[in-house]
């Protein structure tokens, strides 16, 4: 007998930052079941899939409520019966009925929880890993290289630093396990350094410290030294990311950049600068999204010795990817289900960037729940990089966990390391 779809359930639970976020469980004929939690970000690309809240009840509007009844009374009825493994029909006929380009109708929550879910419960059906069943059943995964992010500012924290993460990278590490060890004992050194240094080290939405610090040159220096007292060799074992989120700095044309406005160009001068300084290897959202001219620029001057990562400008949509590699804007992207909303479509994103030969970082969004599907897709897709925040606060270690624990369970599994470059 095939199995299909008997009920599907949405719960409002909180997400990582305390706001109401949405928990969806697909119930199968055979008795398996398969549950998602939805992320949320903070600093958001302008195309990214709309989230359906409630606006008008308690949170400050942030209720999804409309959401599960949306799910209960619309949504699983006409789903019950139909068979989960048909991710892409299921997921086009969400697209169809929802009908907007920004999944606005029904949200990007509610149309991923439901989507999510499914391929969670078709796994369990399967009796496969999540990981195994995306990757067709067979074993080509691989260990994510992970990025940590260690000092947090931007909106994620009120330290007052312009950049959003400061993200250390182990490609040099032999296995998961030793990226994970040299990640967090970096991070232990780090905060030793830190208190001694007279800083604070309370930590911001992702689990990096929030420390005043007045510029990126003194947070690199202060990472460069932790890294060494962690007994990691810099550049062979660990090389440092940012993610600057410079959708935030946009001022008209211009940033605004520690106090003043700057064109791409002076931006792009600062980057380069610091790549020939610093083992600065991956540089995310150095520009903004509507900057299309500026990241050519940008990837023209830095792409052959640094990963150029596309997150708000691109949003897992395929069509912003597509028109990134025909104009040489990026040389990676970043992957967040949610952004897109649907599995089907990250799938397919992620498959065209990887066949044009651009790198594909898996991310979190900064407020999380302790979903770790996220982990079992950068294995599955071989996507080649993760990144979860800080190797610290439960919602970001899960996914970490996650992938130790597929390392450690599936030795045939090989770890993706550098995947660029290492000056
Ligand atoms: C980012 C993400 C995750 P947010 O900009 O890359 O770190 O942040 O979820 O707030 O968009
Ligand atoms: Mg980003």
């Amino acid at each position: 007998m095939t199995t299909t779809i008997k009920d599907i359930r949405a719960d409002q639970i909180l997400d990582s930052r305390g706001w109401p976020t949405l928990q969806v469980e697909v119930i199968l004929s055979d008795g398996h079941s398969g549950i998602a939690q939805i992320p949320a970000g903070a600093s958001t690309g302008s195309h990214e899939a709309v989230e359906l809240r409630d606006g008008d009840r308690p949170y400050e509007g942030r209720s999804v409520h409309r959401a599960q009844s949306l799910i209960h009374e619309v949504i699983g009825p006409a789903l019950r019966g139909k068979d989960p493994s048909d991710q892409i029909g299921i997921d086009e006929w969400m697209i169809a009925q929802d009908g907007t380009t920004q999944k606005s109708r029904w949200g990007g929550n509610t149309i991923l929880g439901v989507s999510l879910a499914i391929a969670q419960a078709s796994a369990k059906s399967h009796n496969m890993p999540l990981y195994r069943y995306w990757s067709g059943g067979d074993l080509k995964g691989e260990l994510p290289t992970p990025q940590f992010n260690v000092i947090n500012g931007g909106l994620h924290a009120d330290s007052g630093l312009p950049i959003q993460e400061f993200l250390i990278i182990p490609g040099g590490a032999a296995t998961f396990a030793d990226a994970l060890q040299m990640g967090a004992e970096t991070y232990h050194a780090l905060k030793y350094r830190l208190k001694k240094m007279g800083y604070r080290t309370a930590v911001g939405d992702e689990g990096g410290f929030a420390p005043e610090i007045e510029t990126p040159e003194e947070v690199f220096d202060i990472l460069l030294k932790s890294i060494e007292e962690a007994g990691c060799v810099l550049g062979r074992d660990i090389a440092l990311g940012i993610d600057v989120a410079a959708n935030g700095m946009r001022r008209d044309a211009q940033y605004l950049w520690q106090g003043r406005l700057v064109d791409s160009q002076t931006l792009i001068a600062t980057y380069q600068s610091w790549i020939s300084q610093y083992p600065l290897v991956s540089v995310e959202d150095g520009l903004a999204e509507d900057d299309w001219d500026g990241w050519r620029q940008l990837t023209h001057a830095i792409g052959s010795s640094c990963q150029v990562v596309g997150d708000d400008i691109f949003v897992t949509h395929k069509n912003l990817v597509q028109r990134g590699i025909s104009e040489g804007t990026a040389n990676a992207v970043l992957i967040k289900l949610n952004q897109v909303g649907t599995v089907s479509e990250t799938l397919e994103v992620m498959q065209l960037a990887q066949l044009t030969g651009w790198n594909t970082v898996v991310s979190h969004r900064s407020g999380e729940t302790c979903d770790t599907s996220l982990a079992d897709l950068a294995v599955a897709l071989r996507a080649g990089q993760v990144k979860s925040g800080a190797p610290q606060r439960g919602e970001r270690i899960a996914k970490y966990n996650q992938l130790l624990l597929i390392e450690a369970h599936d030795s045939s599994l090989p770890f993706a390391g550098w995947r660029w470059r290492v000056k």
